[in-house]
């Protein structure tokens, strides 16, 4: 599971990239900073069922604090798209290509209107950050029109000979682009395109059924960032534009300076509070303590930086995942070492009973017999639809 951060320069994807992992990509106030992909870790919260069991977890993949576990997400922060990217103007969008694993996107744009489509900086309110939503779409769909090909009719009429389906002909030329037949056979449902007579698309049709894949299978969101310069209102009359991509609001540089301090020692702040504490005010310089109080300014005026929520909201809400916790002992939740809710897993909701057991193992999905829920030790067939945050055994044969 992948989340790319995508954009036109100098918006603070970067930023909003390394505030989530801190790393330190390269970050500065003009376009093309990024050149080449920048992928990282970072982690969404979830509640850990070890409150509700009365015993200390020993997490393995997802550290606890305080009884919230924190699930690793990879990002993968890419260089600027500019309008245009697709025939080359810019870095073009041969860059693209590292987003083919993304399951979907996070849009950074300029809330304030202070970028222009290039990147360079303009007066506030100079850009309308809706439109670069728009055409950020046309790029992506196009990117994945060049991926079917511009020989797609020819192939199609292939397909259509031997009384093949065209889904068939879009897995194998979408394969590794992290697209589900689902989704595909979604997408041919959308698409104004003549379903039986693929080898007839014009080129308006193939575009067509790629801003159909984009929409079945790539949820988007958009953060808009540097809301410490803009106001709530703005927010509000982006999400009216982009309606059904949701929208929002980010402070990614706070967020980045916030979890750089309570690395440093500090300050103590849990990212997506609204709050932090200095530590100990002595050990600030007076620009420090000036910036942090500017900074308590922008949690307070907007509950927090924003930038973990939107993360949380690209992961539960828009890709529809949930945090399943597998164990060999359904009575303890431990494994075969003892330790108490070792992993925790990220699956799409309705994930089957079966479908995890192979996220585990392939022996333990080959060999499924049940599962067994961890609350109410009742059997779970195969293609049980997991609850969010359950605890399973998976029986499986020897
Ligand atoms: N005011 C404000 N500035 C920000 C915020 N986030 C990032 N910036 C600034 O925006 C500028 C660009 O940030 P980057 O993270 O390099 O932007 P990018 O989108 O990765 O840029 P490219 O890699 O060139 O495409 C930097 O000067 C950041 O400090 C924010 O939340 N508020
Ligand atoms: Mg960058």
């Amino acid at each position: 599971m992948e989340v790319g951060v995508v954009g036109k320069p100098n918006v603070g994807k970067s930023t909003w990239f390394n505030a989530l992992t801190l790393l330190d990509a390269p970050m500065a106030p003009y376009p093309f900073t990024t050149i080449k992909p920048n992928r990282g870790v970072a982690a969404v919260r979830s509640p850990c069922p070890h409150v509700e069991k009365g015993t200390p977890c020993t997490p393995g993949n997802a550290k606890c604090v305080d009884g919230t576990r924190w699930i690793p997400v990879s990002l993968v922060d890419v260089p600027g798209l500019v309008p245009g990217a697709s025939t080359g103007k810019g870095l073009g969008h041969q860059f693209l290509d590292d987003l083919r694993s993304a399951d979907g996107f996070v849009q950074v744009v300029d809330l304030t209107g202070g970028t222009d489509a290039e990147g360079r900086i303009v007066p506030p309110g100079t850009e309308d950050p809706a439109r670069e939503v728009v055409w950020l779409e046309a790029e992506l769909v196009a990117w994945i029109a060049e991926i079917l090909g511009r020989d797609f009719g020819r192939a199609a009429k292939g397909v259509e000979l031997e009384g093949k389906k065209v889904e068939d002909l879009l897995g194998e030329r979408l394969t590794g682009l992290s697209i589900s037949p689902a989704a595909i056979s979604a997408a041919l449902r959308n698409a104004p395109v003549d379903r039986a007579r693929p080898s007839l698309w014009s080129d308006t049709d193939r575009v067509e059924m790629a801003r159909a894949l984009l929409r079945a299978s790539k949820p988007r969101l958009v953060a808009a960032n540097k809301c410490d310069r803009s106001q709530p209102a703005d927010v509000d009359r982006l999400q009216g534009e982009v309606r059904p991509i949701p929208v929002a609001p980010t402070a990614a540089d706070a967020e980045l300076t916030l979890r750089r301090a309570a690395r440093a020692g500090l300050i103590e702040y849990r990212p997506g509070d609204a709050a932090f504490r200095v530590v100990d005010a002595a050990r600030l310089s007076g620009a420090q303590t000036k910036a942090l109080g500017d900074i308590q300014a922008i949690l307070t005026r907007w509950g927090g930086t924003g930038v973990q929520r939107s993360l949380e909201s690209m992961v539960f809400d828009r890709l529809g995942l949930i945090v399943v916790y597998p164990v060999e002992d359904e009575t303890h939740w431990t494994d075969g070492r003892g330790r108490v809710l070792p992993d925790a897993l990220l699956v799409p909701a309705g994930t089957p009973a079966r479908a995890a057991a192979y996220r585990v193992h392939t022996d333990l999905g080959d060999h499924f017999i049940r599962a067994i829920d961890g609350r109410t030790h009742r059997a779970l067939a195969a293609d049980h639809a997991l609850e969010p945050n359950a605890v399973i055994r998976i029986v499986a044969r020897k």
